[in-house]
């Protein structure tokens, strides 16, 4: 055994290393991206970026398949996009340990929307999952799941929590444990293909409803592993009141306790299916008991079914109109949940959260995007039409100043939705703003649509050959995977223009030119994708690579009158008005020249 610091996300690789994971395949997605650059670290692991979670899924499920250990790494909306191939693997189950790590965002810190994927994980695809309380459980539970997996040819889930994730801490850890096996396909229609044929063994069944009846089966067994899991213990306190704490829920009820100054009785629950007999022992201890859990009421009304199956009546206090339901826990709201279910009294309205500060959404001084967000909102300006917009760097252009995109939803549904308003009337142009990692992700199948269906929109193609947003991370368009420089991009103009667009082309640092190219490309009819290509500064300026001329900018004083229009329109975090006229910080600005085109007075040059 030894210790080390590390994060979150590197104790689950560490974990999965292990446990002899041989196949590791995720999309980049806060804040379950770096378990895969560790995971990549390892020797004997092959590591890959893939195009989207569900592509990252199936190619985790084919090497299971193939008798190796395999991790599929997402955040909670790759769950999302994973959803399909989780409800058929959950059907056929696994060969080797397969585990899948849905990392969850309580509070939508780093995301679009806030939500529980133990939901769809375990309530829908009745898969177990495993909710850790801290990283060094992270690691052991990890561990576990491949063991486990492997054991009841199940997938497992690993749902740890941002707060889990991006935690640091001393971690004790071991030596890798599994032995190196054969690579090898035993064929079993009977799992492996999944169709709707008829079963002669099983009485003529067809086989979904009897891959059903085997995963609910399944469902027994996992439970008693669940009894003894040491995930799950209880602890005896003082008070008539239970506590039920979940994952994350019980370090917070931890702290909380600290505060309180009293021993509080706890049943500790980190997996999914629940253990039972432990809770229907420690339930009927008390007349009132508090679930603490991120994010939805899941163990909640497990707890509340199984009372009502037992003829047990008590008080279940959680998530679901006690504490609030939407948002993430703290010690502070756990600590109120105490002080107030003690006091047999309601939870008050108003709990101190965790302080956030306002923060004004951005990109970097110098970013391309923003050259094309101000050639795109002067075309809308002058002749009209609505921007869908997609997840990326360049959706901050959706807030202050530019206030551009009118939609974000998620990945890939700006093409689509750009050509449903279309189809719904709007007499405008339509834009769709999508960057190039996206594109890939899951805007093709968009975009064949709207060819397809002959829509009439201007798809714009952010491609600044990286998938910025997440920390750089390649995608096809890169020529380089995560482990090898291939140098086979996959240019996107050529695949749309293969598609059927008319493709046009432009550099965003060139605002004039690349306004123009919007403005004749709406004109036309069709599908048209204009690709604004240029490098993301912030990862190739660090190399020397940059897709513009670098000037010296600086504003003349006696031109510029203070009107402050390239502050309130553009946003250049290296632009401000200071005594009446521009200044531009020289130690942050890049020289990109953007800004030149904003004032048309002449004053920066
Ligand atoms: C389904 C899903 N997976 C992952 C993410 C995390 N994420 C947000 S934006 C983004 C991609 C950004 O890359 P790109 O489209 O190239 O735009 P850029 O940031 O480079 O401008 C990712 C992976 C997400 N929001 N949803
Ligand atoms: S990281 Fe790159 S794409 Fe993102 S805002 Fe900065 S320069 Fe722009
Ligand atoms: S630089 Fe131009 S746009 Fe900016 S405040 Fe001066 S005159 Fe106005
Ligand atoms: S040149 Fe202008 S737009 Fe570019 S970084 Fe400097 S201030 Fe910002």
């Amino acid at each position: 055994m030894e210790k080390q610091f590390m994060l979150g996300n590197e104790a689950i690789a560490r974990g999965a290393f292990e446990a002899g994971v041989k196949v590791v395949a995720g999309y980049p997605g806060t804040p379950a991206t770096e378990i895969v650059d560790h995971c990549a670290a390892y020797p004997g692991v092959y590591a890959e970026w893939s195009t989207n979670e569900k592509h990252a899924f199936e190619v985790a499920g084919g090497a299971s398949l193939t008798n190796q250990r395999s991790l599929a790494v997402m955040k909670h909306n790759g769950t999302n996009a994973a959803a399909d191939f989780l409800m058929h693997i959950n059907f056929t189950g696994v060969k080797a340990g397969m585990v899948l790590i849905s990392a969850d965002d309580p509070g939508g810190l780093s995301s679009q929307c806030e939500e529980d994927t133990r939901v769809l994980i375990h309530n829908y695809a009745h898969v177990p999952v495993f909710d850790p309380a801290n990283i060094q459980e992270a690691y052991e539970m990890t561990k576990a799941a491949f063991e486990l997996s492997e054991q009841t040819e199940v997938l497992f889930a690993l749902r740890p929590v941002m707060r889990i994730n991006h935690a640091g801490g001393m971690i004790t850890y071991g030596d890798k444990t599994s032995v190196e096996r054969k690579a090898e396909f035993i064929p079993d229609r009977s799992r492996f293909v999944m169709s709707a044929v008829v079963e002669k063994e099983y009485g003529g069944e067809l086989r979904p409803k009897m891959r059903h009846r085997w995963l609910n089966n399944k469902q027994n067994e996992l439970k008693a592993i669940m009894e003894t899991s040491p995930f799950n213990w209880a602890e005896e306190g003082e008070g008539e009141v239970g506590f039920i704490a979940c994952g994350i829920g019980y370090a917070f009820l931890k702290e909380a306790e600290q505060i309180y100054g009293k021993k509080l009785p706890v049943l500790k629950i980190s997996t999914l299916p629940l253990p039972e007999q432990k809770v229907l022992q420690f339930v009927k201890q008390y007349k009132r008991i508090v679930v603490l859990e991120e994010i939805e009421p899941v163990v909640e009304r497990l707890i509340k079914q199984l009372c009502f199956e037992n003829k047990i009546m008590l008080d279940v206090l959680g998530r679901e109109g006690y504490l609030p339901a939407e948002g993430e826990l703290s010690a502070n709201l756990v600590l109120t949940a105490v002080e107030s279910a003690v006091a047999g009294q309601a939870f008050p309205n108003a709990v101190p959260g965790n302080y956030i500060p306002a923060r004004t959404r951005t990109q970097c001084s110098g970013c391309s995007h923003r050259g094309l967000l101000a050639a795109l909102q002067a075309v809308i300006r002058k002749n009209g039409g609505i921007v869908t917009g997609d997840i990326g760097c360049h959706d901050a252009g959706t807030f202050e100043p530019m206030k551009l995109q009118a939609t974000i939803y998620c990945m890939g549904s700006s093409i689509p939705m750009a050509y449903g308003i279309k189809a719904a009337g709007f007499d405008k142009p339509a834009y769709a703003l999508i960057g190039d990692s996206t594109f890939f992700h899951n805007g093709l199948t968009g975009l064949a649509s709207a060819i397809a269906n002959g829509a009439n929109i201007t798809v714009i193609v952010a491609y600044n050959s990286t998938t910025a947003m997440t920390g750089f991370q390649p995608h096809p368009g890169t020529g380089r995977s995560l482990t090898i420089e291939h140098g086979n991009p996959i240019d996107p103009g050529v695949v749309a223009e293969a598609m059927g667009a008319k493709v046009y082309r432009c550099n965003p640092y060139q605002v004039e030119e690349t306004a123009k190219v919007l403005a004749e490309a709406a004109e036309q009819e069709g599908v048209k994708v204009v690709i604004a290509e240029a490098l993301c500064y912030l990862k190739f300026g660090r190399e020397g690579r940059v897709s513009y001329i670098s000037r010296d900018v600086s504003i003349n004083t006696e031109v510029c009158n203070g009107c402050s229009l390239c502050v309130r329109t553009f946003g250049c975090p290296s632009m401000t008005i200071s005594e009446g006229k521009a200044v531009i910080d020289k130690s942050s600005c890049n020289g990109c020249g953007v800004c030149i085109w904003v004032c048309k007075r002449g004053a920066i040059q």
